[in-house]
């Protein structure tokens, strides 16, 4: 899964990246290759699973984020948007819209004006014309294409994006829409900006925290129907912070009023966004999350570890988290009933601690 950190220029996206990317995780997955990095989900379940298991190795939850340069204003104050920024973005599962609010009087801001709200509804105006744009423009070549030959995948495809037209018309992004799996697939092969799934991060500085509740309440008002999630985060405050040893930096944390990392926060909503949940594996060797979809079954899960595992599924032993730590062993779960053998039509729950068995 891939997130896309997008926004004007000097928002304050590289700073939020390197945030990101200095809580990255265990040494041994490559990451942070130029402006990609891998993160790790926190999970206090996963760490207290390492408590009692004491493996050589926990190995977290990911996400992979991607750091996309600034979008420029043109002559006419409109943005420019290349192929190689819809290439990202159409590569990305989700969206980050960093939005800034810090004051730097050194560091300049496209519309010359500290406006939170402004940049928000420009960049939203923005992506609308973008899609719009490519929507009649497909619409159009398929006409033409089957006014040549007839083609039963263009015919499929008409009737969808005469839906979106419509729909995007009344200025709402796209990913307000109900489109249903096989839509969805037809549709990943375009780059259409409002589909994404977004989060709208606003960057504050660390002087105007007591403006953090006020700004939030209006933007969320200003956008009360345009279904995004808002977070409030300090880029630089907290990226000074990741450079701290882990006990300085939560003690300054605390001083400051901050509870969760911004990172922490982002991460949990954007995995939240994306329909994304966690089951586990444990053992000496390691313990592990493993990120599904909701409504995996428990073939559908052993597919994830391994692709073998799919084909070759015979039972799930299952064991919730919760009563893991309840009664503290598998031997005590299987005594009071809270361990399970499932099939695999079994739909797995978020916390679930799964064993595997295959032929
Ligand atoms: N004072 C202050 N400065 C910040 C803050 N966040 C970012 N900056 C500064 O603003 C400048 C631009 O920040 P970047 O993170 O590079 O912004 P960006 O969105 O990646 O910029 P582009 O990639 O050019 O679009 C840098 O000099 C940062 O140090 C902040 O919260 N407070
Ligand atoms: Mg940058």
């Amino acid at each position: 899964m891939q997130i896309g950190l997008i926004g004007l220029q000097n928002s304050g996206k590289t700073t939020l990246f390197n945030t990101l990317a200095r809580t990255t995780i265990d040494e041994s997955i490559s990451h942070s290759i130029g402006n990609r990095t891998v993160v790790k989900i926190p999970d206090t379940r996963l760490d207290n699973l390492s408590k009692i298991f004491n493996p050589k190795k926990q190995v977290n939850a990911t996400l992979e984020v991607v750091d996309i340069p600034g979008l420029q204003l043109s002559d006419e104050g409109r943005i420019k948007i290349s192929s190689d920024f819809l290439t990202k973005v159409k590569n990305s599962d989700a969206l980050i819209h960093v939005v800034r609010q810090f004051e730097n009087d050194t560091v300049p801001h496209p519309h010359e004006e500290i406006n939170p709200i402004k940049d928000i509804e420009f960049l939203e105006t923005e992506f609308l014309f973008s899609d719009m744009a490519m929507i009649e423009n497909r619409i159009e070549k398929i006409n033409k294409e089957l006014l040549k030959t007839k083609n039963q995948q263009l015919e499929r495809e008409l009737p969808l994006f005469k839906k979106l037209q419509e729909h995007i018309e009344t200025e709402k992004p796209i990913r307000d829409m109900k489109l249903d799996e096989n839509e969805r697939k037809v549709l990943a092969g375009y780059q259409l900006l409002t589909l994404k799934p977004l989060v709208v991060g606003i960057n504050f500085d660390e002087n105007s925290k007591e403006k953090v509740d006020g700004l939030i309440k209006a933007i969320e008002t200003r956008f009360s129907k345009n279904n995004f999630h808002i977070i409030p985060f300090f880029a630089k405050f907290e990226y000074e912070l990741s450079q701290l040893p882990a006990d300085e930096a939560e003690i300054f944390m605390s001083d400051f009023g901050i509870v969760e990392s911004a990172l922490d926060r982002i991460l949990r909503i954007i995995y939240e966004l994306l329909g994304l949940q966690s089951f586990f594996t444990v053992g000496e060797d390691e313990t592990r999350a493993w990120t599904i979809k909701k409504k995996f079954t428990a073939q559908d899960a052993a597919g994830v570890i391994h692709t073998d595992f799919f084909d070759r599924f015979i039972r799930a032993e299952t064991v919730h988290y919760e009563d893991f730590i309840k009664y503290g062993s598998f031997a005590k779960c299987k005594e009071f009933g809270a361990w399970r053998l499932e099939g695999k039509e079994y739909i797995v729950k978020d916390g679930d601690i799964l064993t595997i068995r295959h032929n």
